[in-house]
């Protein structure tokens, strides 16, 4: 059935295994659409596969996901992920302009679009400031992007598609804490739900709900004061 989704996600008792190895147990949480969500945790304990499971880039083994209130087995694939950007935790980008690489799997996206997503994703000025522009070549033949240039290109690549879900997996590690908060405050703007998987409280502490994983499962989710003041280990991590 395709779907205009408003960006609601509900997890009710979700698990998720890999050649029989529980890999995520029991997830449940709710947010509303156009909120935030952090995902922190040690690394193994599952934030990546928790997003893969909203495209449906893994299949879960036991519960049930909803989008808005329609289970996600119930939707055409291609109209799902037709709404959900991930942006990966390994950035890719391929020989071509800048351009084509922010327009990629968007073909119809126009110029004005692509700037605007640019802007959003606190690229624009950089782009812009390049002899060629748009136009300047990435790659081997052209210009060599730093990390946090990749990420914010990869961001732009992901919101010109206009996306109701927005799934960032590590995507500000390599930013500046300035640069970071301007883009978490534009992305708090856009009418989009969004994901943020961070290493560090200080990229999520702002997120209407925080979720913090530990070997698979939900140890502690609420907002960062909330947590803070209720969970030992929250605490930890933070003063750590
Ligand atoms: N796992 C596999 N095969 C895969 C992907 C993951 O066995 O292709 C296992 C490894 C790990 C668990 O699933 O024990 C969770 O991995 P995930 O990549 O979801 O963890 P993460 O929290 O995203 O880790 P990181 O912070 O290193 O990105
Ligand atoms: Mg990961």
């Amino acid at each position: 059935l395709p779907s205009i989704l408003s960006g609601a996600v509900h997890f009710a008792d979700v698990s998720f295994e890999r050649e029989g190895n529980p890999v995520l147990n029991e997830i449940s949480f709710h947010v509303d659409a156009g909120k935030m969500v952090g995902i922190i945790g040690e690394t193994g304990s599952g934030k990546t596969s928790l997003l893969h499971l909203i495209p449906r880039l893994y299949e879960k083994n036991a519960g049930q996901l909803f989008l808005d209130e329609i289970e996600i087995e119930k939707m055409d694939v291609k109209s799902l992920r037709g709404q959900i950007s991930i942006v990966p935790q390994e950035v890719h980008l391929f020989s071509g302009t800048v351009r084509e690489n922010i327009g990629w799997g968007r073909e119809t996206a126009t110029f004005d679009e692509i700037i605007e997503a640019a802007r959003s994703a606190q690229i624009h000025e950089f782009i812009d400031s390049l002899p060629d522009g748009y136009d300047t070549e990435i790659g081997q033949k052209g210009i060599v992007f730093s990390g946090g240039q990749k990420q914010r290109l990869s961001i732009a690549r992901a919101l010109v598609r206009k996306p109701k879900i927005l799934l960032l997996d590590d995507s500000t590690s390599a930013l500046d804490a300035h640069t970071e908060k301007r883009l978490l405050e534009t992305l708090e703007g856009l009418s989009c739900t969004v994901f943020i998987v961070a290493q560090k409280i200080s990229s999520i502490q702002k997120a209407d709900l925080i979720l913090l994983l530990h070997q698979g499962e939900i140890v502690a989710q609420g907002a960062h004061e909330e947590l803070l003041q209720n969970n030992e280990y929250y605490y930890n991590i933070h003063h750590s």
